[in-house]
């Protein structure tokens, strides 16, 4: 191909647009006002005093972004040139090379402080800290204080971060496969083995250096015994290379029960020294490979882990047996607090899942090793939709803890729907828990060790990376991997701000851009919890399957403990103190009172901690019921809404990441309608009350697949799945090998503009075509072959079809048909006619 040949294909590619590969580190030109601002400032030299790997990872992004943005290459030295230049160096280095350009500070580790300074007619960009980790960490300030467009004149700007623990778990298996895991297969493992190419992982450690971010753990908790073998060893030092340049340290998930499992022993009894010996080998090879190794984390006497149960021993004794053979190498223990029994009785209502955490641990507070902490979910169950913050913050004052934080988004739409999680983690980081006298003592304080001036602690997330081009299955989830990594660093940074910051790295600086996806965002939490599971009621999935699906009584009447005691009578699970499990009373009597009691309880948590009735009237006025059927119509009208603006942005937005993320506002928006629809049918159908506002159960311009003529379809039940994840309770699907099915309507609405939906469901198993007719024209076709969180024919496999702008008359004929593909009978639910949204 000729050069100019080349040249053109790649001016077309950018044309069309981005992967998302990039994420928040594009590095896009600035242009107009800014760039003439910062052209100005910046100079032609950027000089690194330190000589680490990590500071010549700030050199490269400081000329990496700045070529970006200013379309400038600077020049790299390594001392003090005689012209004005960006100036790298811990305190230390630039005092020796120039006494007088930096008082004498003291930075706090990983600090960095940015600050413009002059000698004579020289002008310096100054970035200093007291380590490697500071400049790196400040070089990524100043570059995104360029993109998101502020100025970089008279800088003087000190940070800290908030915590030391800043740690990313995966929990990606060895296979390559990720419990849990949205964004493709894992970027370290692959076969039993890590992976052959890990040139990812190197541009990972890159994303996460630029947060602030400098732990992360490569494995599943839900260990593999292999993790410890010494095959594994050298090729777990390989991942350790790549992210080492970043400042990220390495750590691993291990089993409790290795020392018996795969060690040859014939006990893990913490107690038991051969064990503790055990323990000791093991962290000594493995510290012999990765030096840095930042430490271990585990799961014990949780869904099928072993732990110190087994022999009567407490969590502490577990923890410290593992904590003292990392000890001598400064490696941390993370031991999860998520610790509970997935076998509970769900006819004793005075048991509760919720309980757990509080139980096993808080009576052991002071009994574990400095080394040692207690990794604590954000809320007493499982990162649902909304949960209070977990007792067990408030309740150690001499343990080291860190709380847990899901980016991933198990019970949040799977990274199919989109939903901004920062205002939600800081709902629970912002919580006073009321640990220490009169002074606030929010979840923040007390995690970061500052409440009880304890010697570690911080920010852990459940990562949401894999080897997608974009990282996390989606563009926008993106933003949750940037939000967590920015609260990491500083929980007191505004939802907003972060908002605004990670649009601004992700899309640019148009004004309506920022807005748009800033301002939708921001929304985006409360609206999922809208269409869920709203008044704490939990999200109202399928928790014994794939988590995603509604599913309302999916959490009901099995061991799981994730109860929300929705019946005849009622909905809610009762904690209370007085007639409940006695949940509420784990929290300081501050927080307890406000709790315990009708009155003080907010709203949004009614039905996490009491159990009252549907007609039972909120603070609004409003009844339970009313509340449950009103917020589900909001949750599907703000994404249908989401949709709409994002159209508004075409043009903007490069086409391929504006055509992706409409696609899935589109499908986000069809699911809510699903969500809304199965929750308010089994609702109405247990409180036997009536929608005040006559919407559910009448659906406007739906016709039925069941009620209209068919030729080929039969007509079932949805059953196995419940009764409500389809429209009616039934649907018709066409035999396999069949010609094209068809469902015919004759349309009697007046002549117009409509839009036309058509609800059917998408399975793995293979992948159907349908067409739409009116008469004799086709109007639409398209195939089933979305990838679906969902394995079976339920409310979770349900996908709508839009087709606005049909032009309709009284009398039209209109023939949907479909074509079996695979296992997957071209299943249909209803057509939905509509006059068109203006
Ligand atoms: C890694 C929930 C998830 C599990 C996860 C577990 C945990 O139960 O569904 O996939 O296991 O939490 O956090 O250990």
């Amino acid at each position: 191909m000729s050069k100019f040949g080349l040249l053109s294909l790649l001016a077309v590619a950018a044309l069309h647009g981005e992967t998302g590969y990039d994420a928040w580190l594009r590095y896009a030109p600035l242009q107009g006002a800014a760039l003439d601002q910062v052209r100005q400032a910046v100079p032609a030299v950027v000089a690194v005093l330190d000589q680490s790997p990590v500071a010549a990872s700030a050199r490269a992004e400081l000329i990496r972004g700045l070529k970006g943005m200013l379309g400038r290459t600077l020049r790299a030295e390594s001392a003090l040139p005689g012209e004005s230049a960006i100036l790298v160096g811990t305190v230390d280095q630039i005092r020796r090379a120039a006494p007088r350009l930096l008082p004498d500070v003291r930075l706090g580790a990983d600090a960095f402080w940015l600050k413009s300074a002059a000698n004579g007619p020289l002008r310096y960009t100054i970035i200093t800290a007291s380590n490697d980790r500071g400049l790196l960490y400040g070089a990524f300030a100043l570059l995104r204080t360029i993109a998101i467009g502020e100025t970089i004149a008279g800088l003087d700007q000190r940070e800290t971060p908030y915590a030391p623990v800043r740690w990313l778990n995966h929990w990606d298996n060895l296979n390559g496969t990720i419990e849990r895991g949205y964004g493709g297969r894992s970027i370290f493992w692959d076969g039993g083995k890590v992976r052959e190419d890990l040139s990812r992982v190197g541009d990972y450690g890159r994303l996460l250096a630029s947060l602030g971010i400098n732990g992360c753990s490569i494995n599943n908790v839900n260990a593999d015994l292999k993790i410890l073998t010494p095959e594994l060893a050298p090729q777990i030092a390989r991942i350790a290379d790549e992210l080492r340049p970043w400042g990220v340290q390495v750590a691993i998930s291990v089993d409790f029960g290795s020392p018996q499992r795969m060690g040859g022993l014939s006990t893990f009894d913490p107690l038991d020294p051969a064990v503790a010996e055990w323990w000791k080998a093991r962290a000594d090879d493995i510290y012999r490979a990765v030096p840095d190794l930042a430490g271990f984390v585990m799961k014990t006497d949780s869904e099928g882990r072993v732990g110190p149960s087994a022999y009567g021993r407490t969590h502490a004794d577990a923890a410290n047996a593992v904590a003292r053979a990392l000890k001598p190498h400064g490696g941390l223990l993370f031991y999860r607090g998520f610790v509970y029994d997935n076998h509970m009785d769900w006819r004793n209502l005075k048991n509760d899942r919720g309980r757990a955490a509080w139980d096993n641990f808080h009576s052991l507070d002071g009994k574990f090793d400095d080394n040692a902490i207690i990794q604590i979910k954000n809320g007493p169950i499982d990162f649902q939709v909304r949960e209070p913050a977990s007792p067990l913050f408030g309740a150690l004052e001499k343990t080291n803890q860190v709380v847990e934080l899901q980016i991933t988004q198990e019970y949040f739409g799977q990274a199919k729907h989109n939903v901004f999680l920062v205002p939600y983690w800081k709902e629970t980081l912002d919580f006073d828990m009321h640990a220490k006298g009169a002074a606030p003592t929010p979840v923040k304080a007390l995690v970061a060790g500052k409440t009880f001036e304890r010697t570690s602690g911080g920010f852990v997330g459940v990562s949401n990376v894999g080897l997608d081009d974009n990282w996390s299955g989606n563009q926008l989830s993106q933003a949750n991997l940037y939000g967590f990594g920015r609260l990491a660093w500083n929980p007191d940074l505004s939802s907003k701000r972060i908002a605004d910051e990670w649009t601004r790295l992700t899309f640019g600086l148009d004004p309506k851009v920022v807005d748009t996806i800033s301002t939708m965002q921001l929304s985006t939490w409360r609206t999922y919890e809208n269409y869920t599971g709203p008044l704490g009621l939990q999200t109202l999935t399928d928790i014994v399957g794939d988590h995603y699906s509604v599913n309302v009584e999916a959490s009901e009447r099995n061991g799981w403990g994730q109860w929300h005691r929705a019946d005849e009578t009622g909905a809610g699970m009762d904690r209370t103190v007085a007639t409940g499990t006695g949940f509420i009373g784990q929290y300081r009597p501050e927080v307890a009172k406000v709790y315990e009691s009708l009155e003080s309880c907010p709203d949004d948590l009614l039905l996490f901690l009491h159990h009252v009735p549907y007609t039972y009237k909120l603070h609004s006025g409003k009844t339970v019921i009313q509340y449950i059927y009103d917020s589900h119509y909001e949750g599907a009208d703000a994404v249908a809404g989401y949709a709409r603006q994002w159209k508004a942005l075409k043009d903007l937005v490069d086409e391929r990441r504006y055509s992706e993320i409409l696609t899935q506002l589109q499908y986000q928006a069809g699911q809510a309608i699903v969500w809304r629809d199965a929750v308010n049918t089994w609702f109405q159908k247990a409180s036997k009350i009536d929608d005040a506002k006559g919407r559910v159960g009448h659906y406007p311009g739906r016709t039925e697949a069941e009620s209209m003529t068919l030729q080929g379809y039969t007509v079932r039940p949805i059953a196995p799945a419940p009764e409500e994840d389809a429209s009616g309770g039934k649907i018709v699907t066409c035999p396999a090998g069949a010609t094209p099915c068809s469902a015919t309507m004759q349309f009697d609405g007046p002549a117009g503009w409509y839009t036309v939906s058509v609800e059917y469901f998408d399975l793995a198993t293979g992948v159907s075509q349908y067409r739409v007719f009116v008469g004799e024209q086709l109007i639409d076709e398209w195939s089933a072959d979305l990838r679906l969180p969902s394995r079976r024919m339920d409310a979770g496999a349900s996908t709508r079809r839009v087709m606005a702008g049909v032009a309709l008359r009284r009398g039209d004929q209109i023939r949907i048909e479909g074509k079996p593909g695979g296992n997957e009978p071209a299943p249909l639910d209803y057509i939905e006619i509509l006059p068109d949204k203006m």
